[in-house]
């Protein structure tokens, strides 16, 4: 099995701490082994179990291929979008964002208002909670520098009334939909209680690594809430609402509900749950071949503070793979990779799974927690992928 918790944990700690040396392992470092130098005569297996086409390519843009993706800061240009409402186009001059609602003083900020206040980083690996919900649906996820305001700082100026116990964000993206055969039309919008969103790592961003967000990605503003799926981080955001009672907007209590039969003391009772904070999960990207003919498997582990990551090849003993420990961000993937040292020509699987550092570990997909939920969001069972490799 890994190696014991609290050694491990005391390295991370480490690295944590390490921030002086973060600069310089971000910068440059050869994060796998396809990247190295002496490996530039490496080949990636293909996959039997290659990615489907994309029936919803308007909603879903930019899928990431794990089998060429090498940088820990995914390009903003390969970066995936999920766009439910179709793409609004804002005009960064005219842009507000209003903070209304139960507070004494509210809020209309320009774009130039966001950028004078004090700028915060924040490393975030966005994951999409549908991913891997289907076979097509894969490589819903990416991790950026995101650079933004603080949001508890705007919340404290607006002045929250003690009503107050829910935020509201709304995109400037508007739907048409159906609620109990009344037609409708919504903007976007998600909320969080007021304690989650005064967390201090939220912020309302507006740049991506270093560049305006792009236009998939929310342009000019957002909210990124580091430890959240995807789809509590509202783009395109003109409005904060804080209101006296709990939201129930479309893609709260519909759309991004988990819908889960479970046990009772013996009753069955099917449980609705709402989509929000990330869970533990990792998955094998490639299998490379260097030109001497060695195999490695590398990869990635996200949804929480990870650990460990083992692989499990044709359902044999789980090894430990190595971290690199070097990347850091508390809300950022690791990557890792492992040598396949036995390697034998022909058919295999290969199954992963990450523990966090609360020694957590991802659930095998036949996990009730998995299995029996019906729904497609928050799949984050073990995978298992297939290769054949060459003789
Ligand atoms: N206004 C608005 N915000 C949104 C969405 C949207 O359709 N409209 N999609 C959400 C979902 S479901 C996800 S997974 C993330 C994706 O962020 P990205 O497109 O920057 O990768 O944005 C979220 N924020
Ligand atoms: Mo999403």
């Amino acid at each position: 099995m890994s190696t014991p918790k609290s050694q491990l944990s005391r390295r991370a700690l480490f690295k944590a701490s390490g921030a002086a040396l973060a600069g310089l392992a971000l910068a440059q470092h050869p994060l796998f082994v396809y990247a190295r130098p002496t490996h530039q005569d490496a080949t990636v297996i293909p996959w039997l179990d290659s990615l489907p086409e994309n029936p919803l390519p308007d909603v879903l843009v930019n899928r990431l291929d794990w089998e060429t993706a090498d940088q820990w800061f995914t390009p903003n240009d390969q970066f995936f979008n999920v766009i439910h409402f179709g793409l609004p186009e804002l005009d960064a001059d005219t842009y507000r964002l209003e903070v209304t609602g139960l507070v004494e003083n509210p809020l209309s900020l320009s774009l130039e208002d966001l950028q004078a206040r004090t700028a915060h980083d924040r490393i975030v690996t966005l994951e999409c909670a549908g991913n891997h919900g289907f076979d097509w649906l894969r490589g819903a996820i990416g991790n950026a520098r995101w650079t933004g305001a603080s949001l508890r700082s705007i919340l404290k100026e607006a002045e929250v009334m003690d009503t107050g116990i829910e935020v509201v964000f709304y995109g400037a993206d508007i739907g048409d939909l159906e609620v109990r055969d009344q037609p409708i039309t919504q903007p976007f919008a998600r909320s969080m209680s007021l304690a989650d969103a005064m967390d201090p790592q939220n912020i309302i961003c507006y740049a991506m690594n270093g560049e305006p967000l792009p236009p998939g990605n929310g342009f000019p503003a957002r909210l990124i809430a580091p430890g959240w799926y995807g789809v509590a981080n509202v783009k395109w955001l003109t409005r904060i609402e804080i209101i006296d009672t709990r939201f129930a907007g479309h893609f709260m209590a519909r759309d991004y509900v988990t819908l889960r039969r479970t046990d009772h003391n013996g009753t069955e009772v099917w449980t609705e749950t709402l989509v929000g904070r990330s869970r533990l999960k990792s998955e094998a990207a490639r299998v490379i071949r260097s030109g001497t003919g060695e195999y490695t498997i590398e990869g990635a582990a996200w949804g929480a503070p990870i650990e460990a990551v083992e692989v499990s090849i044709d359902g044999g003993d789980w090894q430990e793979a190595e971290i690199d420990w070097d990347q850091y961000g508390r809300y950022a993937w690791k990557f890792w990779s492992l040598a396949w040292t036995d390697a034998e020509p022909g058919e295999h699987t290969v199954t992963t799974r990450a523990i966090d550092t609360e020694g957590n570990v991802q659930p095998t997909a036949d996990d009730p927690l998995v299995a029996e939920k019906v729904t497609f969001w928050e799949s984050n069972g073990q995978i298992t992928r297939h290769i054949e490799l060459p003789t």
